[in-house]
């Protein structure tokens, strides 16, 4: 009999949303009894994202030193792996940011490999509603031309457009964004979702099981420009362990994230995405800047406490070793004479040029045919 485990990949651009809609559609799917399992990728370890997702109690596989289309055996493994450890009933995959043409590296072996094994769903793809209107503009929303064509070709490979943070637009702006989308890209299901309200996601996973649009297009695409792309960012993840006295967490990350978000204003800095997680036991804090200083954000409380651990991911438009600089002088900065700051893992890197397990030229019919 065939498997009946649902897998659901959910890219788009650094900072989209991917990891809190895994995190929101997991609360929802946990609600009506089913079983989660989650994987995420980097270019390193360190992730954030997965420190984070692990407090949804699911399971959570990392694939990290390579993205899913480049360490293909390694995406499927993690993909079984959790679908096992979990007995998932849904597995949501969230892959690098800065990944495109993943309907010929990911969605096509999929198709023609692992039909047996999982129900493979509509590739979806997040968009920033925000960087969304402004590249839709003919704006590049302070990103590399070579990023925005990243971001381009993730839309023009979707199956499915998901508007995300529709909290942030009102009812008319969200409309006519909509509709801009779907006349830009009028093959993809075009949906707002909205991970701070659930606006929409229900929806979105219901749709998911009806649909047979399952990577129906084969971008063409330029490879040399999609390396330049990813390799403009400067990619940090790193874990440090604080010290500190009776030490007040919650105005430690405040401070840091206002005085990193500072100098990157003054250093019109294109920022793809810097996250941070602070821990203190089952208390956390998390952080995040998606572009100016104007798009810091944090979330969650801790009480005072003596030690916590903080974990950093950062991917922004300068060389690995200028942002390995800029974050290790400001987290000197904040920590001052009072915290003892160690690192526990640190690594800057800059994106190889992707060169993908698998790269399909044609689209694989039939898809989860119900023999
Ligand atoms: N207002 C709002 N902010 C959101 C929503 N979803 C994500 N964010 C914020 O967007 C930023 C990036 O989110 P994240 O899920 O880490 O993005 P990823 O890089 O695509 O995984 C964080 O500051 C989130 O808090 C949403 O539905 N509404
Ligand atoms: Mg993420």
């Amino acid at each position: 009999m065939k498997d009946t485990t649902r897998l659901i990949l959910a890219g788009g651009f650094l900072g989209a949303g991917k990891t809190t809609l895994l995190f929101k559609a997991t609360q929802l799917l946990m609600e009506d009894g089913k079983r989660v399992g989650l994987v995420t990728n980097d270019q390193a370890s360190e992730l954030v994202d997965t420190s984070f997702l692990l407090r949804t109690q699911v399971n959570v596989a990392e694939v990290s030193g390579s993205c899913f289309c480049c360490n293909f055996k390694g995406f499927t493994d993690s993909v079984l792996q959790v679908k096992q450890e979990a007995r998932a009933d849904i597995i949501i995959a969230e892959p690098v940011g800065s990944c495109t043409d993943l309907s010929a590296t990911l969605m096509q072996p999929l198709k023609e490999n692992f039909n047996k094994d999982l129900v493979i769903s509509p590739l979806s793809v997040l968009a920033d509603p925000l960087r969304l209107a402004d590249i839709l503009d003919g704006g590049t929303a302070g990103l590399h031309p070579s990023a925005v064509y990243i971001f381009k070709k993730q839309l023009e490979e979707s199956d499915f457009i998901l508007i995300s943070k529709a909290d942030l637009l009102d009812k008319k702006e969200l409309d006519a964004l909509k509709e801009k989308v779907e006349a830009t890209y009028p093959f993809a299901t075009v949906l707002a979702v909205s991970s701070k309200t659930g606006e929409g996601i229900k929806e979105w996973l219901k749709l998911l099981e009806t649909s047979t649009s399952i990577g129906q297009r084969i971008l063409e695409i330029d490879y040399d420009t999609y390396a330049e792309g990813e390799a403009v960012l400067g990619w940090l993840n790193g874990t440090v362990t604080l010290k500190g006295v009776k030490t007040n967490w919650n105005k430690f990350v405040t401070d840091f994230l206002n005085d990193l978000a500072t100098q990157i204003d003054k250093m019109q800095l294109g920022v793809g995405h810097i996250k941070v997680l602070l821990e203190i036991e089952q208390e956390y804090i998390t952080g995040n800047i998606t572009g100016s200083s104007e798009t810091l954000s944090i979330r969650g409380e801790v009480g005072n406490s003596d030690f916590a651990q903080l974990t950093i991911n950062a991917r922004a438009e300068i060389t690995p070793e200028i942002l390995d600089e800029l974050i290790k002088k400001v987290l000197k900065r904040t920590a001052g004479d009072n915290i003892d700051v160690k690192t526990k893992a640190w690594k800057f890197l800059k994106p190889g040029y992707p060169k993908p397990t698998h790269r399909y030229k044609n689209v694989i019919y039939p898809c989860n045919d119900k023999s």
